[in-house]
Formats: C-alpha cells, sequence, structure tokens
C-alpha cells in the first residue's frame, strides 16, 4: 500500500512546532535556496545570508514527473470550465501542475477506504499522515483532523470524505489572499522580487513581466541581481520574451544604482510597471538583508511610496523550508505579497494551504510550469477544486 514507507517513519515530531518538523526526504535537503529550520532559529536579527552562504551556482531542479501522476489526455480534456475558455485553460494547467499533490489526497484517500465503510481511528491516523506528506503542516493538518472527526459518523465514502476535506481546507483560506495589485495607483508600479537563491524569482518576473505586457502596459525589468554575469543574461532573455525593456549594468556593479536607474529610466520613457531582479545570495561578507533594503531605499528616494509591491517568491519543494523563509524574509523586509513556484514539480502542494494559514501576507501567484504563460493569481477556491 502506498502509505507503507510513511508509516515506517519516526512520528515523533507530531507534538512539536510545524517548522520544526519539516519532514525533508533527502534529495530535497540538498536543494538551494533550503533553509533548514535550525539554521533559520538561529538567525536572531534577520542574518539570511548568513543561510545562504556555501550554496553554488546550482538550481534547483523540480523533481522529475511520474508519469503516472501526469493527467492523462482524458482527465485533461474533461476539465470543467469554471468561467470561459481562457479560465478552463488555466485551470487544466492548474490541475496538471498539482498531479503529484493529487495522487497523494485522491488517490491515496480512495484506498484508505478499501473495504471499509465508516471512519474509524486507524483511517484518520492514515488521512494525518497523507495531509503531512503533501506538507499541509503538522498543526493545521491536526486541526483538518479535528474537524473531520467530528463529522466522521456522517462520512460514508471516500467521495464525502474529500468533500469535507475541501470545506475544511476552503476554510483555512479566509484570510485576504487575492488582494490584486494590478490597479496601478502611481505610476510607474514598481515590484521589487525577493527570494533566496535557485526559487525562480528570474522566472516568475519574467512570467509576469509577460502578463502585463499581455494587459498593455509598458514593462521595465531591473536586473538588479548583479552578482553574476549569467543572472543578466538570464533576465535579457526574458526581457525579450516579454517584450519588456530591461535596465542593466555591469556584472558587480551596486545593485542599489540598477533599481535607482530603472525607475528614473521608467519616469522618463513612461513606464507603468518596473520589476526588479535581486540576488538570492551575495559575496560571503555581504548581508542580503541590508543589501535588499538599500535597494528599496534607493527606489523610494526615487519615486516615494515605491516600491509599492514587495514579492517574496518561494520554491514549493522545499516543503516547510518555504515557510521558514517567509518568516525570514518578513522579519527584516516588509513583505507585501507571495509567489509561491515549482507546484508542478512536486507532492508537497499542501504547503500553499500552511503558508496561507500561518503568514498574514497574501499568496499572490503560484507557479504551474517553466513556461512564460505558467503563472497565475493564486485564487483559493480553483486551487481547493484543482486539488481533489
Ligand atoms: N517546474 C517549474 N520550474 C520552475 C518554476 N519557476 C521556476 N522554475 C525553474 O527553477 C529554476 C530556477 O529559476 P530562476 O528563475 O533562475 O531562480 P532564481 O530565484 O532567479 O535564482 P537565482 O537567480 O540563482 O537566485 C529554473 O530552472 C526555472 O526554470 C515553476 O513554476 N515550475
Ligand atoms: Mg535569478
Amino acid at each position: 500500500m502506498a502509505l507503507g514507507w510513511f508509516r515506517k517513519k519516526d512520528r515523533d515530531g507530531k507534538s512539536r512546532p510545524e517548522e520544526e518538523t519539516a519532514d525533508q526526504p533527502a534529495e530535497e535537503a540538498t536543494a538551494p535556496g533550503n533553509v533548514s529550520p535550525d539554521t533559520a532559529a538561529e538567525v536572531e536579527a534577520p542574518q539570511a545570508d548568513d543561510v545562504l552562504t556555501g550554496k553554488d551556482d546550482e538550481k534547483t531542479q523540480p523533481e522529475a514527473v511520474d508519469p503516472e501522476s501526469e493527467n492523462s489526455v482524458a482527465e485533461r480534456e474533461s476539465e470543467p470550465a469554471p468561467d470561459g475558455e481562457k479560465s478552463a485553460g488555466f485551470f487544466k494547467r492548474l490541475k496538471s501542475g498539482l498531479s503529484k499533490t493529487r495522487k497523494v489526497l485522491t488517490t491515496d484517500i480512495d484506498e484508505l477506504f478499501t473495504g471499509k465503510v465508516k471512519i474509524d481511528d486507524e483511517m484518520l491516523e492514515n488521512l494525518e499522515e497523507l495531509l503531512i506528506t503533501a506538507d499541509i503542516g503538522v498543526q493545521t493538518t491536526l486541526d483538518i483532523i479535528e474537524g473531520i472527526r467530528k463529522k466522521a459518523p456522517r462520512i460514508s465514502g471516500s467521495a464525502e470524505l474529500k468533500e469535507i476535506l475541501k470545506s475544511e481546507i476552503r476554510a483555512l483560506f479566509d484570510i485576504e489572499t487575492t488582494a490584486a495589485d494590478s490597479a496601478l495607483v502611481s505610476k510607474p508600479h514598481v515590484t521589487m522580487v525577493i527570494g533566496v537563491n535557485g526559487v525562480g524569482k528570474t522566472t516568475t518576473i519574467g512570467k509576469l513581466a509577460a502578463r502585463a505586457n499581455g494587459a498593455g502596459e509598458k514593462v521595465l525589468i531591473a536586473a538588479a541581481d548583479t552578482f553574476r554575469a549569467a543572472a543578466i543574461e538570464q533576465l535579457t532573455i526574458w526581457a525579450e520574451r516579454a517584450n519588456a525593456d530591461i535596465v542593466r549594468h555591469k556584472e558587480n556593479s551596486d545593485p542599489a544604482a540598477v533599481a535607482y536607474d530603472s525607475v528614473e529610466a521608467a519616469m522618463a520613457r513612461g513606464v507603468d510597471r518596473v520589476i526588479i531582479d535581486t540576488a538570492g545570495r551575495l559575496h560571503t561578507r555581504v548581508n542580503l538583508m541590508e543589501e535588499l533594503k538599500k535597494i528599496k531605499r534607493s527606489v523610494s528616494k526615487k519615486l516615494p511610496g515605491a516600491p509599492q509591491e514587495t514579492l517574496l517568491v518561494l520554491d514549493a519543494t522545499t516543503g516547510q523550508n518555504a515557510l521558514s523563509q517567509a518568516r525570514l524574509f518578513n522579519d527584516a523586509i516588509d513583505v507585501t505579497g507571495l509567489a509561491l513556484t515549482k507546484l508542478d514539480g512536486t507532492a508537497k502542494g499542501g504547503i500553499v494551504v500552511a503558508i496561507c494559514s500561518a503568514m498574514n501576507i497574501p499568496l499572490k501567484y503560484i507557479g504551474v510550469g517553466e513556461q512564460i504563460d505558467d503563472l497565475q493569481e493564486f485564487d483559493p477556491e480553483r486551487f481547493v477544486e484543482a486539488l481533489f
């Protein structure tokens, strides 16, 4: 049975706080951008560069996709269309992206009911393990299980259980998660994109720029990750794809100066939206958080009130570590929104639920693939539908 491997695991950590029980499979523990919970805990004042040092240029690669967990063509084609054709396309991509997580939550829940008609303690315990496997988080899982235990006498099959689970999860999304930043209150609207290395900042910027361009906005991208020449090149390619302007300086130049110049250029050129790429890690003795604050200050010096958005990018495949990173960055810099990438590469899609219930910062975007149109505005209702 699919749960066999998990049952063998040590479950002592269940009563500990979520971030201390991050249960990282071996291959994920070494993923770039992972902040070990221990390391994160050691960082008193946010010294995020401490947790970033020693990481090479390698990128987090999405986990290999298990062909069995991919949606069949028939499944892709028979999905409901929430509203209109474009929306149906988005929903299909979302479902397809979440296929690994859904396999845990659906196939395995069906298996729980094999040979049973009623919910019993063993089944609840197994369900608890499933939710933790999907990285919903320990405390959140316990709350969900408690809710289900109360309703157990009314549940007589896996379909009903899934419906109850959906409503329990929906209830966790009641914070303002979809506050749109699309309205350009002051011009240019400046978004500063931050996050540890390899999480998908540059890719997300390319996708965001393409979206804005598609909506008729004039976009300018700032290459304020001057840490590596390759980073500037990568961003330049994305700017071309997204049909956006780019402001770039030489490798190792001052990131704050690049940001300042980009806002100045945007104001001169009548640009609607500026998106600033930043480094996820710097030379050993440079404090990342201080550097990010400096970028922020230089932007607001040129344009008071900017950046209007500070978007923290998190990698879903790092599971509970993404939550540690969110806390670390938010303590240092006021994060106004979150983007969670690589949901397509992981069975840990439950991290969306963990982050939304633990953080008071809206999850604005989710990345469900590497292509330019694989970024979606986070919609809790649609997400829950796609999860089961
Ligand atoms: N499958 C998948 N891959 C993604 C997604 N977003 C980004 N990636 C991949 O993740 C890798 C790292 O992405 P980057 O955009 O370079 O990450 P970064 O945060 O800019 O990295 P640094 O510049 O080193 O800090 C690339 O191979 C991307 O294609 C996503 O939503 N899904
Ligand atoms: Mg980058």
